[in-house]
């Protein structure tokens, strides 16, 4: 019937034809056969992976992100790719882990040795250093702003994306304001991980720079929002330590947001590493973290059950030994020291229409911190876009401030694209910027004269 229609050399042509494809189905399925037996059958060993696996092999070989067995050590030079957007970070980012020394339990944690004389050691080390004062003008004192954040990569690549955008912010601060900074992404000690991290860290920068008279610390997620307010360092002259809050509601009601700890002053001395020893008992992680955090929650108004945490441990250590401490704290909330972004975030235009960077208040706060918001975690207590939009409104209300010294703004609060808000000019000195930030009075340095 065939031969009749097609003729029959026509078919023998075909029959060729399918030999000849007989043939070479039989030698793909044998590649597939060996290939599988170098490469292993992947994950689950379904046909898809199967396919994915095999074509990855033939098409991209050097180009392939996961370790995988004979060909790569066969031809190590293939394994460079110029790709970033498809590397797998995770080769080199080996978590080694398991090697940490490991404290007796039956001693109690400590942040170092006992050292009781570091007024009268820090004293003598000022007297002999006299290029490192710790007054940098009257009523200046050295400030060293102390923040960080995890040695590992965010959850989230976006993540870091805030986390630069969180310090440069904070460059952007201290520069104006004559402070010195410190970014910490190592744990210095494997038992305070968390929110306790930041103790060991503190002990060990105002013990290794007697220079520094005052520690800021400041948590990765607050950021400035008024960039052109000076902390009112004479205001602190009696005082060691300054935290935003309220008396009543740490003395009294032993509430755990009555302070916040994100945000806060602390001088070096003495009385700093004395605190310091007194707040840490509650952090070694496992057990007495969580024990304690059963004692926190009973004892402290409006607190979550969860373990102990550095805030509610202060919160706690100053309601209950008052006396002791009491006396050097300040508790301040005449402006925004730590300042909760949810009462804030949404009335930037507001300020905006009626008043002016510098006020540190509820009118321009200083800081706004994203409680609650983790950016750089899995989870955090509040919805991601609203975190994100709202962490984007603080930056660029207090990127604003320091785009108008250059004559630029973003087009809103929203907007990562800027404008020109005035001509350029051909005396770029004669040129200052609305809020003299370019060279303000609490940035100048005074030198001796002769
Ligand atoms: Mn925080």
């Amino acid at each position: 019937m065939l031969e009749r229609c097609l003729g029959r050399r026509r078919v023998r042509q075909i029959q060729r034809t399918c030999r000849q494809g007989t043939i070479t189905f039989l030698c793909f399925f044998l590649t597939v056969v060996m290939l599988r037996g170098t490469i292993g059958a992947g994950k689950f060993g379904t046909p898809e992976q199967d396919f994915n696996e095999i074509r990855e092999h033939l098409y991209s070989r050097g180009r392939r992100v996961e370790p995988h067995r004979v060909l790569e050590e066969a031809q190590p030079e293939n394994t460079e790719s110029n790709n970033y957007a498809t590397f797998d970070i995770s080769k080199i980012l080996v978590d080694e882990g398991g090697d940490d020394e490991k404290r007796d339990p039956n001693t109690p944690y400590s942040l170092g040795p006992k050292i009781s004389d570091w007024d009268e050691q820090r004293a003598e080390w000022l007297k002999n250093n006299s290029d490192y004062p710790n007054f940098i003008g009257p009523n200046k004192p050295r400030v060293l702003l102390v923040t960080g954040s995890s040695p590992k990569p965010c959850e989230n690549p976006v993540g870091d994306h805030y986390l630069l955008k969180s310090i440069k912010n904070k460059i952007d601060y201290c520069r104006i304001h004559g402070i010195e900074i410190f970014y910490n992404m190592a744990l210095l000690d494997a038992e305070m991980a968390g929110f306790w991290a930041k103790l060991p860290l503190i002990r060990k920068l105002l013990l290794s720079h007697p220079e520094i008279e005052f520690l800021w610390w400041m948590d990765s997620d607050a950021m400035f929002t008024d960039m052109a307010f000076e902390v009112p360092w004479e205001r602190y002259k009696d005082y060691n330590f300054v935290m935003h809050g309220w008396n009543e509601m740490v003395y009294d009601e032993k509430n755990w947001i009555g302070l916040n700890t994100g945000s806060f002053l602390l001088r070096n001395g003495q009385w700093a590493l004395d605190i310091l020893d007194a707040w840490a008992p509650m952090g070694p992680k496992g057990k007495i973290r969580d024990d304690a955090g059963k004692i926190l929650t009973r004892e402290l108004k409006g607190r979550p059950v969860f373990e102990a945490d550095d805030q509610s441990a202060m919160v706690y250590l100053l309601a209950t030994q008052r006396d002791k401490w009491g006396d050097k704290v300040y508790l301040e909330n005449a402006y925004y020291l730590h300042g909760y972004w949810g009462i804030l975030v949404d009335r930037y235009e507001e300020m905006i229409d009626n008043y002016h960077p510098g006020l540190g208040d509820h009118r321009w706060p200083l800081v706004t911190h994203f409680v609650g918001c983790k950016p750089c975690g899995k989870f955090g207590d509040y919805p991601v876009e609203r975190c994100l939009r709202q962490m984007d409104r603080a930056y660029n209300f207090g990127d604003n401030q320091i785009l108008q010294m250059y004559g630029f703004t973003h087009k809103s609060l929203a907007s990562r694209r800027v404008k020109r808000v005035r001509n350029e000019s051909s005396n770029p000195l004669e040129v200052k910027d609305e809020l003299g930030l370019l060279h303000p009075s609490f940035k100048a340095i005074k030198l001796p004269t002769s």
